[in-house]
């Protein structure tokens, strides 16, 4: 019986990767966890607990109490804003991970750990198109040398304890469910929801600046995908590049004027702007695609019908 514990289960992945968990193991077997009050439907749909993924004390006991058999650690200060507060941010994402491998070190019932890495990892010195799974890594921010200091440590704790750690650099990440984390991927979140409400956006991230993103659903299904994967397939021990397409705001504009003819976008660059130009424009994510035989499914059009769908179905649910 597999016992799965959430952490960071009221984020942007955790609101959604806890119920497609909880339709697959069963809602009594995942245990949704965050420093923050989760949504009404992981409340209601299974087992909810503030916990803090920094108490280690706590953590531990919290594992053994509930016989946990997979973690997926999705708590971290994401690019944004890490660079206004960067010594707590590394704190933060290292410690946390750090607790989470030593948890995974002891408690031998654990049997698997997914962490999410980033597109982050990556600089200027990266490859700017089809970034390579194998590539230079020179990260400028805090996330990112976060994100590359934690893939080396779950390699070596895959290497040394044999922990069977699985991690995806996620792309900017599209959905509708949550407000965005404070990345500098937000833009690709906040315009649909702006267009809807506002009829108009003022971006931080250039006009013809393209990123690499994915919508959540692919995100969802490649990450279960990838911890149902047998280990031996797994070609992969740091983190797969993952990517679903690459967009800029000036087509996510472009294709909202399908529904929105009056849409109105302006640009005023900001710090992230900085951050988005010493990332990759596009990343070669084949070896990933081949290891746990996935494809994304959501190309930029059909995001765009689901975000402004579902964006005004909430406008008009919190209108009411
Ligand atoms: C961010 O923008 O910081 C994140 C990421 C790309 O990992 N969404």
């Amino acid at each position: 019986m597999e016992r799965i514990l959430i952490i960071g289960a009221s984020g942007q992945i955790g609101s959604e990767l806890t119920l497609e968990l909880r339709s697959i193991y069963g809602n009594e077997n995942v245990y949704a966890t965050d420093v923050k009050e989760a949504p009404p439907d992981i409340k209601e749909s299974g087992p909810f607990q503030l916990l803090d993924v920094m108490d280690d004390k706590h953590l531990i006991h919290f594992v053994i109490r509930n016989k946990i058999t997979q973690i997926y650690h999705l708590a971290a200060v994401l690019s944004g804003n890490a660079e206004k507060l960067p010594t707590q941010a590394w704190h933060i994402n290292m410690n946390s991970l750090m607790n989470i491998l030593e948890i995974a070190r002891l408690v031998e019932e654990i049997k698997r750990v997914f962490w999410p890495s980033s597109i982050a990892v990556f600089g200027k010195t990266t490859p700017r198109n089809n970034s390579p799974q194998l590539s230079v890594m020179e990260p400028s921010t805090v996330y990112g040398i976060s994100k590359l200091a934690g893939e080396r440590w779950c390699e070596y704790y895959s290497h040394r304890y044999n922990i069977d750690i699985r991690s995806l650099r996620y792309p900017g990440l599209i959905s509708f469910k949550t407000e965005p984390g404070g990345g500098t991927t937000d833009w690709a979140v906040e315009i649909y929801y702006d267009a809807v409400n506002k009829g108009k956006y003022t971006c931080f991230i250039e006009s013809s600046r393209a990123m690499p993103m994915l919508f959540m659903h692919d995100a969802i299904q490649a990450t279960v995908k990838l911890m149902e994967t047998d280990r031996s397939k797994l070609t992969c021990q740091t983190s797969y590049n993952i990517t679903g397409l690459s967009i800029s705001p000036g087509q996510v504009a472009d294709d909202i004027r399908r529904y929105i003819p009056g849409f109105r976008i302006d640009y005023k660059p900001d710090f992230r702007n900085s951050i988005a130009e010493s990332w990759p424009q596009s990343i070669d994510d084949s070896i990933v695609r081949t290891d746990i035989d996935w494809e994304p499914s959501f190309d930029l059009k059909k995001i765009t019908d689901v975000m402004v769908k579902e964006v005004t179905k909430k406008k008009s649910v919190i209108g009411n």
